[in-house]
């Protein structure tokens, strides 16, 4: 039965981003930001979900308002370029924008994964493009913010948060 939910995330991994090596929550990343473990939030509040299956820990819904933005503190272990990537799910494709130390990037559309994670397999890590290119952004070491807006209004479920050193 694992065999067959993690089977979906390496396809989906290997599929968008080739060798990309944060494919599932176990998997090592530089940085591992759960979604449920925001900082604050404004315009609205999510709503933290253990229903769904096939998550990291707990996921969060209910994101779904134009202007709803979701705060997170991220404790860098080194200064560098990190390449941002969502675990999240969705039945469409969701507009978002992307905050990091106050700097803008975005906005970027969110792939839809098939449906809003009732499903272990509608749980995708995907990699955002902004420009035709993954979203890379510096971060220093130690303590930095990054936030999430919702664009469009569009609904997106959050898993997790992954960073990978890109430099
Ligand atoms: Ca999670």
């Amino acid at each position: 039965m694992k065999k067959n939910i993690i089977g979906p995330w390496l396809s989906a991994a290997v599929l968008l981003f080739g060798g990309f090596g944060c494919v599932s929550c176990t998997s090592p990343c530089d940085i591992h930001i759960e979604a449920e473990n925001f900082s604050s939030e404004e315009g609205g509040e999510v709503m933290v979900r253990t229903d769904k299956q096939g998550t990291c820990g707990k996921s969060v819904s209910h994101w779904d308002d134009k202007w709803h933005i979701v705060n997170y503190l991220v404790d860098a272990p080194a200064a560098g370029n990190y390449r941002f990537v969502l675990r999240s799910a969705s039945a469409g494709t969701a507009l978002r924008r992307l905050w990091v130390n106050g700097r803008e990037y975005g906005p970027f559309e969110v792939p839809a994964t098939g449906g809003n994670g009732s499903a272990p397999q509608q749980w995708q890590n995907l990699a955002p493009l902004l420009g035709g290119k993954p979203v890379v952004f510096p971060l220093e070491r130690g303590k930095n913010t990054l936030s999430l807006e919702n664009m469009d209004g569009n609904p997106l479920n959050l898993d997790c948060i992954l960073l990978q050193r890109a430099d």
